[in-house]
């Protein structure tokens, strides 16, 4: 219809800004984005951030954000979108970030001059600081441990705010801010995430936190709703708990709530509705759960230069090896979260070496040989050592090119044979062709690791068969490749099947953008997952791509599970104990 109602949804992700127009009916009309690193060259960012290797911070300067927003209007804009139509904005971000305001932001952001760029208007005078934490960042293990400790420990502070203590959390980045530049800390008039940020500038005032991204911040009390003061306090210093809480705000906790109208400058400038909506902005991984209505114990898992695995539940049962928060929608669900950093990198890796030793004709990126590596293996490689005798061994490997947040260890590639019938883990000798037998052992160990911390939420799920994911859903670049779509089917399982989730660009974008249609438009008391459920289009977004459970192998996966947790254990120790010899780690 030529005047149907239109949605915007923005994603403000490590490496680029990303737009996504959709209609009432859930049609995309519109997709435009805006790369860092060659768009705004001038910043001088590789693959969106800084890095100081000294110090392990990494972080990204707010002004080039600033810079995306108006180009990625000015792109839509170009492409013919009628601003007029638009009747709500949300968005997504990178999670864990924190933008840090100055005394004059609410006052030039409430005077936006739409003559002048939104860099022009604010980089200079409405920032105590000018740039943004990354959620790679790895700066703060001071801070984590002091958060741990806090409430008695990982355990403890993972049952009250969703997760124990991470580098990239927002407390313990706070925390750190505060000690390293105490006169910015000073100047700060309020703290946004990158999703609150982004808000913020539509609705031309500070806008609130949402109740999803608030639990990326080890601040946030999840059972009662509200911030944990003893862990602003901790945030704050001694004296500090009134003034944090007051640069913090207060959380919005109706993801799908009005906070208000779109500013002027956006109206002058771009020509929306004066009457549009600006809704909450939540996390990228929140906003990724809304691509689709993703049911109870269905699973999405996203293959991109991170993994991710995300799940509805309305279990909460946290730990410290993984992350609920708040689901962005519904009250009493929950999203379950385990974020790797080593994602395609590892298996990036492998996929060179094997390239150079075996094709000398194949080009640095073709992924044959790599795939010819899975499909002429067995699964695990199961093979009989001359160590192990007459006992069937299993390959199993860790590929971490960069230091790995699930579980937490220094980067590096190590490779055992398992035994599964004596629970027995060897440091491989002679049985293992290097590079080509870790193309199946990198996959597998990936998928591995999702099971094993996935499987207690599994307990309860289906009727039938044992305790697994009812879909799995695959996306980003990896869900691309049918074996590792294959592998996933066979190592999770899947009563329904795996199925692969083609949105287009951005995942987060398009969640974001059915959260602006669901918060505009719905009915009192209607869910997100009812209004989107209605008018959700499952056969123009996903196909099948692997039947999922496979009774006898995925038992025979489960059987080697054991083994994987005795290897990462083992990893885990060694790192430790290196750590401690080099005395940045304190005793047990
Ligand atoms: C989640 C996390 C990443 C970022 C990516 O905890 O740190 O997934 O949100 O933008």
């Amino acid at each position: 219809m030529a005047d149907e109602s239109l949605y915007l949804g923005l994603d403000l992700s490590t490496q680029q800004l990303k737009a996504i127009v959709i209609s009432s009916t859930l049609k995309v009309v519109h997709e435009a984005n805006v790369h860092f690193d060659s768009d705004l060259p001038g910043y001088g960012v590789k693959n969106g951030v800084h890095v100081n290797d000294r110090e392990h911070e990494v972080f990204a300067p707010v002004a080039m954000w600033l810079e995306a927003t108006d180009l990625v209007l000015q792109r839509l804009h170009d492409q013919g979108l009628d601003f007029g139509r638009v009747q709500g904005v949300s968005g997504a971000g990178q999670q864990h970030g924190s933008v840090y305001w100055g005394q004059h932001a609410e006052q030039l952001l409430q005077a936006l001059d739409h003559g002048r760029t939104l860099k022009e208007n604010l980089a200079e005078n409405a920032f105590s600081h000018p740039n943004s934490p990354n959620w790679q960042d790895a700066s703060t293990q001071t801070e984590c441990d002091r958060f741990d400790e806090h409430l008695g420990g990982g355990d403890t502070l993972a049952r009250v705010t969703g997760s124990k203590a991470h580098h990239r959390f927002t407390g313990p980045q706070i925390l750190r801010f505060r000690k390293k530049y105490p006169e910015a800390y000073h100047a700060t008039s309020h703290i946004s995430l990158v999703s609150s940020f982004l808000a913020s500038l539509f609705l031309g005032k500070i806008a609130p936190i949402d109740i999803g991204d608030v639990c990326g911040m080890n601040l946030w009390d999840i059972k009662t709703g509200a911030w944990n003061e003893e862990l602003i306090t901790l945030a704050a210093g001694p004296e500090g708990l009134t003034d944090l809480r007051q640069k913090l705000g207060d959380v919005e906790e109706d993801g799908g709530a009005a906070l208000g109208n779109v500013a002027k400058y956006f109206v002058n400038r771009y020509g929306f509705d004066a009457r549009c909506t600006v809704l909450p902005f939540t996390g990228d991984n929140p906003s990724t759960i809304l691509a689709l209505p993703l049911r109870q114990d269905d699973a999405l898992v996203s293959l991109g230069t991170s993994t991710t695995f995300l799940m509805s539940t309305p279990k909460y049962s946290p730990d410290p090896s993984y992350h609920f928060m708040n689901h962005p929608t519904t009250a009493g669900l929950y999203m379950f979260m385990l974020c790797y950093k080593n994602g395609s990198r590892g298996r990036e890796d492998v996929r060179s070496a094997i390239n150079e030793v075996q094709g000398a004709a194949k080009t640095d990126d073709d992924w044959g040989l790599f795939d010819e590596c899975l499909a002429n293996s067995k699964p695990m490689q199961k093979h009989r050592t001359k160590t192990d005798g007459a006992e069937d061994a299993v390959k199993m490997g860790l590929y971490f090119p960069l230091p790995e947040i699930v579980p937490n260890v220094r980067e590096g590639v190590w490779r055992y044979n398992y035994v599964p019938q004596t629970s027995s883990l060897r440091s491989i000798g002679e049985s293992w062709r290097i590079p080509v037998d870790d193309a199946r052992a990198i996959v597998e160990s990936q998928i591995f690791s999702l099971r094993l911390r996935s499987q207690r939420l599994m307990a309860t799920t289906q009727g039938q068969g044992p305790p697994q994911p009812r879909r799995v859903y695959i996306t980003g670049g990896g869900s691309r490749n049918m074996m590792i779509a294959k592998m996933i089917g066979e190592i999770l399982g899947g009563t329904e099947g795996v199925y692969q989730l083609d949105v287009g660009g951005s995942g987060c974008a398009l969640g974001a953008a059915h959260k602006a249609v669901w918060g505009t438009e719905r009915k009192a008391g209607e869910t997100f997952e009812d209004l989107i459920g209605a008018r959700w289009n499952e056969k123009g977004a996903i196909s099948k791509v692997h039947e999922g459970y496979q009774a006898g192998l995925w038992e025979e996966y489960g059987a080697a599970l054991p083994g994987f947790e005795q290897m990462e254990n083992q990893v885990i120790h060694e790192d430790q104990e290196l750590q401690r010899l080099k005395g940045t780690l304190k005793p047990p």
